[in-house]
């Protein structure tokens, strides 16, 4: 079957098509992670933009294998976006991912992020790519001092991933780098002077493409597209508008502070798929949309958001609460997207901490007991016990925490130290009482 490209864009029927001439667009953006998130998301704002500015193209660098890079160099970059589930639009083909390489790939992004005509460096790493182990911060310092002895002017370094504070922790990540450096804390006064690190809030829920979305693809096409990302139809970008040298005029919500979307998104949305990752699998559910068809799921996840993660949030003025919580679970219970409880589930010990542990603080100072929260806990315990091989950057760790564990507590207790602490009693003595409900209904 011919591949997508740019010569067979004129011969698609059906499918939208880039506004404009792909090979007529320079790169204004190195992207770190070109994965189907990246794909589904920033591309697609940028790809909105590009026919009125020309100057932004993408610029992708994958962070682990090269994978993404050898299906999406036959097409010219070139992919489309398959929405599924009420609402979908027609099949996209996407053009802004201009240049795709492996991670180290003409030694690596650094090159690249030196460029005067690079405004802005995004990131979709990932939770793991946060952790001072991770490749991907030393990369960003590499690119940045890069610039910096390039003379090539201000960046902007957006992260796109879902942590609290994505920009000011990376900056934290960042400087902790440069000070290991020898010539670090040059390149960190430039960085304090020339480099911004916006927060933003992202959402959009993209599965992990399977054989069968690749096979939709082809016939929607009618060429074969070996780089095909599905996704659900909603999609949302909160900013911090506070560039260092110009930005894309995406579609986005501007705001000069978006702390109070973030922690609605990470402990609305993310907390409440964990805890439907993780309760879902343990009653042998594959998918998130079959765990909301149990009804004793869907009243968890409901009553999670609303006696647990609720009270701890400063909502935005005139933030319509009611209806953000209906499209969650809405936008979770459809079942065309077909998204995995193990994808979900995946990276837990990195994932919990942010999603989870604070509300359950929150919560224990105000005098109030989360049970719904330390459910959500004990279900991960659970199934790190019984799940293995599992998907965790510190899967070893997990494995020989709970081998042989008998009882609620030889579970509870090693994995509570492998966690940040929630220093009050009554959290243990939760989390004790949901695993042995837990182990008993197995
Ligand atoms: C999910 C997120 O995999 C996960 O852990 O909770 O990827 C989620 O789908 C997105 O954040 C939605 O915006």
């Amino acid at each position: 079957m011919t591949r997508l490209s740019r010569a067979v864009l004129p011969t698609l029927r059906g499918v939208r098509i880039p506004a404009y001439d792909p090979a007529g667009i320079t790169v204004g953006i190195v992207h770190l992670g070109v994965g189907a998130f990246h794909r589904a998301h920033q591309a697609v704002y940028t790809d909105a933009v590009l026919a009125a500015d020309p100057t932004w193209g993408i610029s992708g660098y994958t962070q682990r294998s090269a994978a993404v890079r050898d299906r999406l160099a036959p097409q010219d970059g070139l992919y489309t976006v398959l929405e599924r589930g009420a609402g979908a639009g027609p099949p996209h083909v996407v053009g802004a991912l201009r240049e795709i390489r492996g991670p180290e790939e003409d030694g690596g992004p650094a090159a690249r992020i030196a460029d005067p005509r690079v405004r802005l460096v995004t990131l979709t790493v990932t939770e793991k790519g946060y952790r001072p182990d991770a490749p991907t911060v030393g990369r960003l310092v590499a690119g940045l001092d890069a610039r910096r002895r390039a003379d090539a002017g201000p960046v902007s370094v957006l992260s796109c991933d879902n942590l609290p504070a994505n920009g000011a922790t990376l900056r934290g990540l960042v400087a902790d780098r440069c000070a290991a450096l020898p010539d670090g804390e040059r390149l960190l006064d430039w960085i304090t002077t020339s480099v911004a690190f916006p927060s933003c809030v992202v959402d959009r829920i993209v599965p992990a493409t399977t054989p069968a979305d690749l096979a939709a693809a082809a016939s929607a096409l009618g060429v074969a597209d070996e780089g095909a990302v599905v996704a659900e139809p909603f999609t949302q970008w909160v900013i911090e508008d506070a560039f260092a040298a110009g930005r894309p005029d995406w579609a986005a919500t501007f705001t000069a502070d978006v702390a109070p979307y973030e922690a609605a998104k990470l402990r609305l949305l993310n907390a409440t798929h964990s805890l439907l990752a993780y309760t879902g699998a343990l009653a042998g559910h594959d998918t998130i949309a079959a765990a909301m068809t149990d009804p004793a799921l869907a009243e968890t996840a409901y009553r999670f958001m609303t006696e647990d993660a609720v009270p701890t949030l400063t909502l935005p003025p005139g933030f319509d609460l009611g209806g953000y919580q209906d499209t969650i679970l809405r936008r979770f219970a459809d079942p065309a997207l077909g998204h995995r409880t193990a994808q979900v589930a995946a990276d837990g010990s990195l994932k919990l901490p942010i999603r989870l542990l604070g509300t359950a603080r929150d919560r224990l100072a105000a005098g109030a007991t989360p049970q719904w929260t330390a459910l959500a806990v004990a279900a991960w315990m659970v199934y790190v016990a019984t799940r293995q091989p599992l998907d965790d950057p510190i899967a070893g760790t997990l494995a020989a925490a709970t081998a042989g564990y008998s009882t609620p507590a030889s579970l509870v207790d090693p994995l509570l130290e492998l966690l940040p602490p929630v220093p009050y009693p009554a959290w243990r003595d939760m989390l004790l009482a949901h695993t042995a409900r837990l182990l008993h209904d197995r």
